[in-house]
Formats: C-alpha cells, structure tokens, sequence
C-alpha cells in the first residue's frame, strides 16, 4: 500500500550534529546508522522505493538544537541545518519534504525562523524535540511556557502542525531513573516525558487560545490514548488548580494526530484508532532508530477496513499538509 512517512530523521556533519545520536547505540551498530542518518538520497530513497513510501516528511535528529542551550549556536545551528533540509527537499521534491528546527532558545528568533522556514524555504511545520535547555546545562524551559505565547500564536497563523518528539529527561532532574540506565531512551523515558508534555500543553489552555492548533505525536501517542480516560475520571474529582475548557480527551481527538513510528504492535494501534479515530492517525517508522522494512511490513499486513487504512497510510498525511495524492 502506497505510504507517506513523517517521523524520519537526518543528520548533518556541518554543522555537526549527527554525533548527537551516538549514545543510542552500541558501537558495532554506529557506523552504520550514522551513514543512514547522513544519508538522503541513496539507501534511504531505495527502501523507500521497495516498500512503497511514496513520500518521506524529513526532520533534524533528538535532541538536536533543544540541547544546544547557547542561544546564539542554537539560532545560527537552526538555520542553517533548516537550508539544508531546504536543499534536501529540493533535489527530490516529488519524494521529501522537511519539518523545520527550531531555536525555542529565543522566542523570538524562533518564530522568525518558522516563519522564514515556511514561507520562504516551503517547510511544512516544525518538530520540536520537547523542552529546550536555556543559556545553562540544567535550565529547561518547556513549550507550554508563557514565553512562548507569540510563537504559538504564530503556528496557528500559520496553520502548520508542530510535531512534538521525543528527547531524554535530564538525569540530575530524574532520580526515578537512577541505577537503571535502561530506562532511558525510546524503551520508556522518551514516552513519560513526551506523553507528560503534551499533558502540560493541554493543561495550559493553548488549545483553548488556540482551537486549531494541530500537535503531532509519534510512537502511537506517548502512552496518551491507553491512559487518557483514567486522567480525566480523575481530573474530574480532583482537578488541582486545572482550569481549561474541555477533557484531556476532547484535546487529544481535536488538536493532535498520532504517528506509527516506533510503535509496530497492532493492539496498540487499535486502542489509538478507539480513541482518537482513524482520521488522526498516520503511518511512520522513525527512521533510521526503527526498521523502515518492519515498519512497511507490518503496517501493510494489518487488517483493517482499506478506507481506514489508506487514510492512516497516506490519506491523512496528505490533507494535513495539503500534498498531492501519492
Ligand atoms: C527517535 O528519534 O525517535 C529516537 C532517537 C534515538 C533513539 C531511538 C529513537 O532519537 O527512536
Ligand atoms: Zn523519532
């Protein structure tokens, strides 16, 4: 079945930013995966090609410019790794198109450089891997700060999604994980913090400001739709100081879209398509930290209704960003 991907990542070697990603693998496993990331058009555009992912949405690897806690490197590194995903996208552009990096460092400068990445370089929104680390190691400033009010105001101007991805916590903020290391990363961290996030977001009143601002979260939603009745049932008795408009489920099916990526399990995607409903969910795989192959392989066997299927392959993706049909 023809695909489009939109959790799929690159790095680059100027500015060098690929050796972000070292600690995620063993050192057998590296070099391999540090090609791929450094790699577009080449071993990426074939398997692309084999396993029918007509189109590949580009995005800057995690942390990225989040952990660049130097305003001015984050504002200069933004814009010139979002010139080359310009570039990326340019020499293919039936094949990719780029979320844009964003140095959330300086708001100001961060909305300027969305708005230069959509309406100059033709970025289609940007990925922002969770909270920033500000002017020192351990400040960390999340999206649903008041800081940010001019940006978001900006994304829904726009009318571009935000894709909130995944990036550790802090180890001297997360004694939870102390002596168990393996916690870390995408078996389990990345989705408390994600999924945490988004609660926040929603906790804000942003999507009360903004009705249709449009979150995109991968790996099936951060855990969001196993738990999201249990948070309001909850809520509903104990609000603590929650002051906002609509249950945490209304949130979830009216401002986000939830992607495959990383999260290949049938169940799983069920329980999402429950929730939020087939309209909001898209096919990733989260390349090259997952196998596009088993990513293709599994979605493509899954059964489910085709009217369903198509617009969780393609459908979807393609209104959201207003693409051509594959
Ligand atoms: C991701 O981008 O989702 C990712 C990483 C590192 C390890 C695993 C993973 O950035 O899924
Ligand atoms: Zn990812």
């Amino acid at each position: 079945m023809k695909k489009i991907a939109l959790e799929e990542h690159f790095g680059a070697t100027d500015p060098n930013i690929v050796q972000q990603s070292e600690e995620h693998f063993t050192p057998q496993a590296w070099p391999g995966r540090r090609a791929e990331l450094l790699d577009i058009h080449e071993a990426r555009l074939k398997q692309m090609d084999e396993l029918e992912i007509e189109k590949v949405i580009l995005s800057l690897l995690a942390p990225g410019i989040q952990s660049l806690y130097d305003r001015t490197q984050a504002v200069d590194w933004a814009q010139r790794l979002n010139d080359y995903a310009a570039d990326q996208v340019g020499a293919n552009p039936d094949r990719f198109e780029s979320f844009a990096a964003l140095p959330m460092q300086d708001p100001d400068r961060a909305t300027e450089e969305l708005e230069r990445s959509v309406n100059d370089l033709g970025l289609v929104g940007a990925l922002i891997n969770g909270f920033s680390q500000v002017d020192d190691e351990d400040t960390v400033v999340y999206l649903d700060d008041p800081r940010y009010a001019e940006f978001w105001a900006t994304v829904a101007e726009l009318d571009v999604p935000v894709y909130l991805h995944p990036r550790d916590p802090l180890a001297s903020k997360s004694p939870q994980y102390d002596g168990h290391p393996w916690l870390y990363g995408s078996s389990w961290a990345f989705s408390v913090e994600t999924g945490t996030h988004a609660l926040r977001l929603m906790g804000s009143g942003l999507f009360d400001r903004h009705p249709n601002l449009t979150i995109i979260l991968g790996h099936l939603g951060e855990l969001l739709p196993y738990n999201i009745w249990r948070t309001d049932h909850r809520l509903a008795v104990a609000p603590r100081g929650l002051d906002v408009e609509h249950s945490f489920g209304h949130y979830l099916r009216t401002n986000f879209y939830l992607t495959t990526s990383g999260n290949f399990r049938t169940p799983t995607l069920l329980n999402a398509i429950q929730e939020v409903g087939a309209d909001r969910i898209m096919f990733s795989a989260d390349y090259p930290f997952e196998s596009m192959e088993e990513a293709a392989t599994w979605f493509d066997r899954v059964e489910l209704n085709d009217r369903d299927k198509h617009k969780i392959a393609a459908g979807n993706a393609q209104r959201l960003f207003g693409l051509s049909p594959v």
